[in-house]
């Protein structure tokens, strides 16, 4: 089957397309808006101009800047986009694209359009060797790597040329290409492998894509034969800065390094008794020169611990390990935070990292495939986890959004014909690159841009119906697995479906303290491990009491009673009951939506679309069946409305 058109069928160019057009300016990216335009205007009958713009109705335009932004107008029947540079004619264009006739209506007076954040990077945890355990994209589910087959860059290219195009479309402008669990195939990408990745990167190039890599911090010893990878030995150094001038002359405009260090059994600084500042700034020295930049994950703890005392709490750790490095990362240092103290769970807090580091530069990680958000076979639109994260305001404030660099996600596109497995999973893809340019962007708003792109002259029931199935969805998974923000509960290894104990009793720190009384995690300072604190005011002081502590956070931060009031008015147990209850009930009405949409879209997408809501609503099923289960047992606490028996 031949890749889904996702979000730019060709019929979504016919506004433009039928159109004269006229394209001016230099700069390779100017010749791919050019093509762009040539081939829209070849399929819908409209015209190519070249010289004077009298008659044009639309001219895109652009300065020889390098800059992403671009002026949009329209007077005495022109429409005029004027960009900064190539780059931004690019987005220029993309916007004309999803403005369709409205482009060409009336007057407009002239709006400038600039990207909020500088970077909006896509990270594919993509093996280039198939590996034992993980597969080839680790936490991939929508088959195997764009990138990579058969232990190489793959021959053909045209895919990714058109993943370029469509993540261009959306705003992107970076990619990683491989996992951020570096094995020995791909650690060999940054030196005797480079001339692979610099094939993707001629690819990606066209569409404003900048290339990355994830690179060990072991290279020097495992690639340099180096005895040593201490950041601060100047052999070291000298080894980054060689290595690194050869990646540069692979790839002249590369983006520059993504470092997964001492974390999870990845190598780092630690084992020379070396900060994170000192192992980030060594990379940081090598990339300098060429305009690169290290993105430096702050994902690190202690995953071989229990939970001995207060200081093990793995929501803790980033925040420990870090703040004390305020001010010592090199300027050319990117520090990659997940949204959340944890680990991409339904709920979670804003990480305390993010705005507590004021002299360093922030970018905010989120994940795209959704590995504990129902894996590409349950719905489950992120538009509004994200929103949420990006107009949190730290310090009541500013939002998180605007005191970052960048916003990155971890990929959910593999392969598959649908880029995404699930169908209904490209709308992630395409809100993220729309809230990393826009992160004060009403997530809904997104939304809908993407249903009328990817259904183009969808007949109102058509839009609602999916405005109806996605909108939510974040919501209903939310209700049938974990409740109130206390997280995992999942199958370990894997993380698919329920595990009400998966992780009670294993070193991850990742535990929910059920037991005859109560549930949820201690995180007061009162009483608790003292992450709350870790916050700025107000928050600080909001999650520290259970009585101001937001419901949906509740056992995130406090061990409470099953008969504990929350602000609904309902008591723990019965929130949980109820909210499973609801969650499975609400996965069945988007199947049955779905299925009344039958006739509406395309026979193919509807199919796969419909299977999966058969998988989605058993697998909700069965979280709420183990689920209130587990606490009926626990708690002894009946389900005031008999529905949940022993
Ligand atoms: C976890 C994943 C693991 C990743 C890790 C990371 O389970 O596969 O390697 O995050 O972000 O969520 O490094």
């Amino acid at each position: 089957m031949e890749a889904d058109a996702a979000w730019l069928p060709p019929e979504v160019f016919r506004p433009l397309g039928s159109r004269r057009v006229l394209v001016r300016g230099t700069g390779p990216l100017v010749d791919t808006v050019a093509a762009e335009v040539a081939d829209a205007c070849r399929r819908h009958g409209g015209a190519v101009l070249s010289g004077a713009p009298d008659d044009a109705d639309l001219v895109l335009e652009a300065d020889g800047g390098s800059g992403e932004g671009y002026t949009l107008a329209r007077r005495d029947g022109t429409t005029t986009v004027t960009a900064e540079g190539d780059r931004g004619l690019l987005h220029g264009l993309f916007h004309v694209v999803r403005l369709g006739e409205d482009a060409f209506r009336g007057d407009r007076a002239p709006e400038e359009h600039r990207p909020a954040l500088a970077l909006r990077m896509l990270d594919h945890w993509d093996n280039v060797a198939v590996h034992p355990v993980m597969g080839q994209v680790e936490r991939g589910y929508a088959g195997g790597s764009l990138f990579w087959a058969d232990g190489r860059a793959r021959d053909g290219l045209d895919r990714v040329r058109a993943y370029a195009r469509l993540i261009a479309a959306c705003g992107v402008n970076a990619v990683a290409v491989n996992n951020v669990n570096v094995h020995a195939t791909e650690a060999r990408l940054l030196t005797d492998r480079i001339g692979e990745v610099a094939r993707l990167a001629d690819t990606l190039r066209p569409y404003g894509i900048r290339t990355h890599l994830s690179v060990t911090f072991a290279a020097p010893v495992v690639l340099g034969g180096l005895e040593t990878a201490d950041p601060l030995d100047a052999r070291v150094r000298a080894w980054w800065a060689e290595a690194t001038a050869r990646v540069y002359a692979a790839i002249p405009d590369f983006g520059g390094y993504v470092v997964k260090a001492d974390s999870e059994g990845q190598p780092g600084p630690f084992a020379y008794g070396r900060t994170h500042a000192d192992g980030a700034n060594a990379l940081a020295g090598a990339l300098a020169p060429h305009g690169g930049t290290v993105h430096w994950r702050a994902f690190v703890y202690d995953h071989r611990q229990d939970w001995r005392d207060r200081s093990t709490d793995r929501a803790r750790a980033a925040h420990d390990h870090f703040v004390p490095l305020d001010g010592a990362f090199a300027p050319n240092a990117v520090l990659q935070v997940k949204h959340g103290p944890m680990d991409f769970q339904v709920r979670e807090p804003v990480s305390p990292l993010i705005g507590a580091m004021p002299r360093t530069r922030l970018a905010i990680e989120v994940q795209a495939t959704q590995e504990y958000t129902g894996q590409q076979r349950h719905v489950c639109w992120l538009g509004p986890m994200w929103s949420e994260v990006l107009r949190f305001r730290p310090d009541g404030e500013r939002a998180a959004g605007r005191l970052a660099d960048a916003l990155v996600a971890v990929s959910n596109a593999g392969d598959d014909p649908f880029w995404t497995g699930h169908p209904l999973a490209q709308a992630n893809l395409y809100t993220f690159g729309r809230l990393a340019w826009d992160p004060g962007a009403e997530p809904g708003a997104v939304l809908d841009e993407w249903i009328a792109l990817t259904h183009p002259g969808a007949p109102a029931r058509l839009a609602e119906g999916l405005h109806a199935v996605l909108d939510s969805s974040w919501h209903t998974y939310e209700k049938y697995t974990a409740p109130l923000g206390v997280g995992f509960m999942v199958q370990p290894g894997h993380h698919y479906g329920p595990g009400v104990d998966g992780y009670e009793y294993s070193p991850w720190g990742t535990y929910h303290f059920a037991d005859r009384d109560g549930v949820g995690v201690d995180r007061g300072a009162a009483r608790g491990t003292g992450f709350a604190a870790q916050y700025a005011e107000p928050w600080a002081t909001v999650y520290e009491s259970p009585d101001t502590c937001p419901d949906e956070l509740l056992l995130f931060f406090h061990h409470v009673p099953y008969g504990h009031v929350l602000r609904s008015g309902k008591t723990v147990i019965q929130h949980i009951y109820d909210t499973h209850f609801e969650g499975v009930a609400e996965a069945e009405e988007a199947r049955r939506v779905w299925a009344g949409l039958a006739g509406l879209v395309a026979p193919a997408r509807h199919a796969r679309v419909a299977d999966l809501f058969e998988e989605q609503v058993r697998c909700a099923r069965e979280w709420r069946d183990q689920v209130n289960s587990y606490f009926l047992r626990k708690s002894g606490v009946p389900d005031e409305r008999g529905r949940t028996v022993y």
